[in-house]
């Protein structure tokens, strides 16, 4: 014995790195070493907050547009990649935003995938996104949905550009590992259903008394097209009838029809008002959320950082992240999140402070 020997703890200290670096080789880690890490006491998300100001993120919009037309490029969009998640074509873990651009006599050639996808209109009239064969003429501000494995193809047969906003649960799929796609051979899929049928049969608080073949929407996702002429009446109606909440403002969500759930399996789709000089208290929700100013200018607060909002300008919430909504002029958002997954999982939770 020499006196010196090392403490218990040192001891262990050693045996265990030894344990480690003989088992690192068979693919074995110690789960003590990590666990807070796994099993947090709340979430911390990786995806951080941030604004696109919608002016620059055009004029890059329009460039490519000169240099690569919707055909070659399949699909001309420009990836609004959370900073936090350099590398994964990710706005928030979970989801996947870009902005699209078709030029006046362009097509976007029709495809189908796994993924679903969402768009929001930010700028131009008139071109379209045909889902099995059926146009949806979109306008500003309107949404758009092209439910998982449905046909799609984007045109634009009007004399301006057409800028949207895509929201896709591509970072979803891709961690199920569950992407498969298709292209048709045509550009286009030929115009089998005339424009707006569905928006007439599934859109107003109806459906067709006895399914017909020509009600060839999949029964679970009949509805497609929400304009914004009539989410914002029902928006401003519920605006005058009751005081806004405090935590949201005036909120609605965008419904199946089918079922009263959110827009889509994995996606959920909502706007908000705000009157003039309002602003929210803070609240936090397990959802990432991206947010798009749609009339007015405001202000987003996220855990304290300050994000100015104009019209068309985009901001990220992360999961979690406590977000207070300031209204300068009467403001108007629209917002998608993964809000519809979590509740399917079990996972949704919301604190407000
Ligand atoms: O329009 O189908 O932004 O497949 C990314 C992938 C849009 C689309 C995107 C897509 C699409």
């Amino acid at each position: 014995m020499d006196g010196t020997a090392p403490s218990p703890g040192r001891d262990q200290q050693a045996a265990l790195q030894r344990l480690y670096a003989e088992m690192q080789p068979l693919s074995l880690y110690p789960l003590w070493e990590v666990l807070s890490a796994l099993v947090t006491p709340t979430p911390r998300s990786a995806a951080v907050a941030h604004r696109w100001e919608y002016g620059p993120a055009r004029d890059y919009l329009m460039r490519a547009g000169g240099l690569i037309s919707a055909e070659q490029a399949e699909r001309r969009v420009l990836i609004l990649e959370n900073p936090g998640l350099a590398g994964s074509s990710a706005i928030i873990p979970s989801l996947y935003a870009g902005l699209q651009l078709i030029l006046p006599g362009e097509v976007a050639p029709c495809h189908r995938h796994t993924q679903c996808a969402l768009r929001f209109v930010l700028e131009g009239d008139g071109a379209f996104t045909a889902v099995d064969g059926e146009k949806a003429l979109m306008r500003p501000f309107d949404l758009v949905l092209t439910p998982n494995w449905q046909w799609h193809d984007h045109g634009n047969a009007s004399a301006t550009p057409m800028i949207w906003l895509d929201g896709l649960d591509i970072p979803t799929v891709r961690f199920y590992e569950a992407s498969f796609a298709e292209r048709l051979a045509e550009p286009a899929h030929s115009e089998t259903i005339p424009a707006g049928d569905s928006l007439a049969r599934y859109g107003r608080n109806l459906r067709p008394f006895r399914a017909t073949a020509a009600d060839r929407r999949p029964a679970h996702q009949p509805l497609f097209h929400y304009p914004y002429a009539e989410w914002r009446a029902s928006l401003l109606a519920l605006a005058a009838a009751e005081p806004p909440d405090p935590h949201l403002g005036h909120a609605m969500e965008f419904v199946n029809p089918a079922d009263g759930g959110p827009v889509m399996p994995t996606i959920a789709a909502q706007v908000r008002h705000l009157p003039a000089g309002f602003e929210t208290r803070a609240r936090r929700s397990t959802d990432g959320t991206i947010l798009v100013a749609v009339e007015g200018r405001g202000t987003a607060r996220v855990e304290g950082r300050e994000f100015p909002l104009e019209e068309r300008d985009l901001v990220v919430v992360p999961s979690w992240q406590a977000l207070e909504l300031r209204a300068e002029t009467p403001l108007l958002l629209f917002g998608y999140s993964d809000r519809a997954a979590q509740e399917k999982l079990g996972l949704y939770r919301e604190a407000r402070l």
